[in-house]
């Protein structure tokens, strides 16, 4: 490790400090405490001097995983999660992290050591030479480099700044070799690190713009409210409680909104989703894009005759980012600003005789409600002979709600679908997914970066496709013995276990594993706890075991080879279903 009291000493009295420390203390200074990361050239001792410096490091066996861990904490805390990599293939590991997160609006840093610019400029051939920042620039909001040790204060400053004001999203921060080890005077360099106030400033929306968006709600006869990411994000729980209470407005939550209300909540319309998309007359957007998820705001899911109607609701969207307005469908009422200041200026100006939509709308909902909510009671209580997605989510379900407090992290196909809609939601920020993109991957790195930052249990319900992009990560989960407790519905393969090679050749279908494998045995192998679950007593009491030890299971939950759907509910993104559909 770089010793600075070596450097002081040839320096005849001057206290000096180095590009190490000082982008340690600037980080330290804006109360980042926790870096995810993985060491080598040239930033092995930077996690070192970190750790010494009382920050935690958290190290992982994949930057993508480490990068994924950093999104998390960030969209968890309001705070940029931090990465550290190597050059450039620890960069590009963990750039793909970098662009989940901006696509996300997760606020991030990737933090990259890079080799020196005067060769990379040439193309001379360093170590691990990249032009790195021209790689990141289109992956992330903003992009820096730092040359100076006496700039590295500023660097800091301004990439916390980017990741989490406005919509928040993923930030590069270039760190060539050369300037952790460049000196400067250890007084003029603590000068030089900034303290940002005030990082996400409030953005309050205009008068004009929130009478305008009441004037449409006030004439809605079918309302309804969408709750996205955003919201959650925005950590205005009680806020948007009170406006859907006060209002009497159905809402509806996207996934990793579950929970900002109760999914209990007698305003929840999520089972009768099709239902009130496709009727409502008027949609107050928070913190949601009308982007694949939600069908592009037009077609047949919002009511529409065909796949490219439009224009026939009215849309109020509460979003910090301008131009997220018009981009799929017209916005009748932008109401531009953070959730927050935008939810009370809406609250403020209903005024206390507001009425609630009419009785026939909030009664045809309940009816659909009723109606599949007991549907799915039903199919839940059944016990089919080999267990299948509904009979282990039924445990998952129960556990879930014995336990509010604990973090659900979710990936997968079949078993990502299922459980969105299976298992109830009772605490804001508590179910995190496969997001905007339906990436795989996230799972180990939102698994230790949700337990890291919160301290609360980890519950991951993972698809075994969906667990094999992350799963050595198993082995850092048991390395920071983190109270997390992973089931994987082992389905043997991708969607389903049961394809073969048309061919009748001796390779496997493309989709299909190994058969009954055990990965239980891969948690055994680092000291964890494993288990084999084959019916649905035998998970509940894995999970009820795991959740009261708190110590890292994994829980290989055998699942019917034939019960899944080709890409789950997203079957008809496929390109041939697609296809049939349109012919
Ligand atoms: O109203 P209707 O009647 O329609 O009913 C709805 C609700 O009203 C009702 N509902 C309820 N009923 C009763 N009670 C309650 N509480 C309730 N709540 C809701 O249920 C229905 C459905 O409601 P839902 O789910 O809200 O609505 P819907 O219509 O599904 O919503 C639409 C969407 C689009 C919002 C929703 O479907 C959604 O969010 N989808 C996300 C889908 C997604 O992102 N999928 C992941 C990607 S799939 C694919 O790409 C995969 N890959 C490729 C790959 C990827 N992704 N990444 C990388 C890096 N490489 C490759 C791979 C490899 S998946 C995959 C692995 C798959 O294999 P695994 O082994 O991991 O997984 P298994 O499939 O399990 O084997
Ligand atoms: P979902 O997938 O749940 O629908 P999206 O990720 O598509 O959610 O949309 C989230 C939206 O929330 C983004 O358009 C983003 O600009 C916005 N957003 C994020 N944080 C805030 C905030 N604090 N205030 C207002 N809007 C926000
Ligand atoms: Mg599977």
């Amino acid at each position: 490790m770089t010793n600075i009291s070596e450097v002081n000493n040839i320096s005849s009295g001057v206290e000096l400090t180095d590009g190490f420390h000082l982008v340690v203390d600037a980080l330290k200074l804006n109360d980042i405490d926790t870096i995810f990361g993985l060491p080598g050239i040239p930033i092995t001792d930077l996690t070192r001097m970190a750790q010494a410096e009382g920050m935690r490091v958290i190290s992982f066996r994949h930057e993508q995983n480490a990068g994924n861990a950093a999104a998390i904490a960030g969209f968890l805390t309001q705070k940029p999660g931090i990465c550290l990599t190597v050059s450039a293939p620890g960069f590009l590991n963990g750039l793909t992290a970098l662009a989940n997160a901006t696509t996300n609006c997760f606020p991030m840093i990737l933090i990259s050591g890079s080799s020196e610019r005067e060769i990379v400029d040439l193309q001379q051939g360093d170590y691990e030479e990249m032009d790195q920042l021209a790689i990141a620039k289109p992956l992330c909001k903003a992009a820096f480099r730092v040359l100076h040790a006496e700039d590295i204060g500023v660097g800091v400053a301004r990439a916390i700044r980017a990741a989490v004001s406005g919509r928040p999203g993923g930030v590069y921060l270039d760190l060539p070799a050369r300037l952790f080890s460049q000196t400067m005077d250890a007084a003029a360099g603590k000068a030089s690190l900034i303290k940002v106030i005030d990082a996400a400033p409030r953005q309050i929306p205009a008068k004009d713009a929130v009478d305008r968006a009441l004037g449409i709600l006030k004439a809605a006869k079918k309302p309804l409210i969408l709750l996205g990411k955003g919201a959650a994000y925005a950590q205005a729980d009680a806020e948007i409680t009170a406006l859907i209470e006060k209002s009497g407005i159905p809402y509806l939550p996207m996934s990793m909104a579950k929970g900002v209300l109760p999914d209990t909540h007698d305003l929840s319309a999520a089972a009768a989703r099709s239902y009130v998309l496709a009727e409502a007359d008027t949609v107050l957007l928070i913190g949601a894009r009308l982007n694949w998820l939600l069908s592009h705001g037009k077609g047949k899911t919002w009511g529409g005759k065909d796949s490219k109607e439009w224009g026939k609701k009215k849309f109020i969207q509460i979003d910090i980012a301008a131009t997220e307005m018009d981009s799929n469908v017209a916005i009748d009422a932008p109401l531009v600003g953070d959730v927050y200041s935008c939810v009370q200026a809406l609250l403020s100006g209903m005024g206390a005789g507001w009425s609630k939509p009419p009785a026939d709308w909030m009664n045809a909902i309940e009816e659909r409600k009723t109606k599949n909510l007991s549907k799915m009671l039903e199919t839940l209580s059944q016990n089919p002979p080999v267990m299948n997605f509904h009979s282990a989510l039924a445990v998952v379900r129960d556990i879930v709600e014995a336990n509010p407090d604990a973090i659900l992290v979710n990936e997968g196909a079949n078993a990502l679908d299922f459980t969105r809609s299976i298992v109830n939601m009772f605490k804001p920020r508590k179910r995190l997914d496969v997001g905007t993109w339906g990436v795989m991957g996230i799972g180990m790195g939102f698994c230790v970066g949700a337990a890291v930052v919160t301290g609360k249990p980890v519950i991951a319900i993972e698809g075994d496709s969906a667990f094999g992009f992350s799963g050595m990560e198993v082995e850092t989960i048991c390395r920071y013995n983190l109270p997390v407790c992973i089931v994987i519905f082992n389905n043997n393969g991708v969607y389903r276990g049961t394809d073969v090679n048309p061919t009748g050749g001796p390779d496997v279908a493309p989709t299909v594993f190994v058969k009954g494998s055990r990965y239980d045995k891969m948690m055994e192998a680092f000291g964890g706890v494993g288990y084999n679950a084959t019916t649905p007593a035998e998970l509940r009491k894995a999970m009820e075991e795991s959740i009261r030890s708190g110590k890292p299971t994994l829980i290989n939950a055998v699942i019917d080879e034939t019960a899944g759907t080709e890409s789950g509910r997203i079957t008809s993104l496929n390109p041939a279903t697609a296809a049939i559909k349109k012919n």
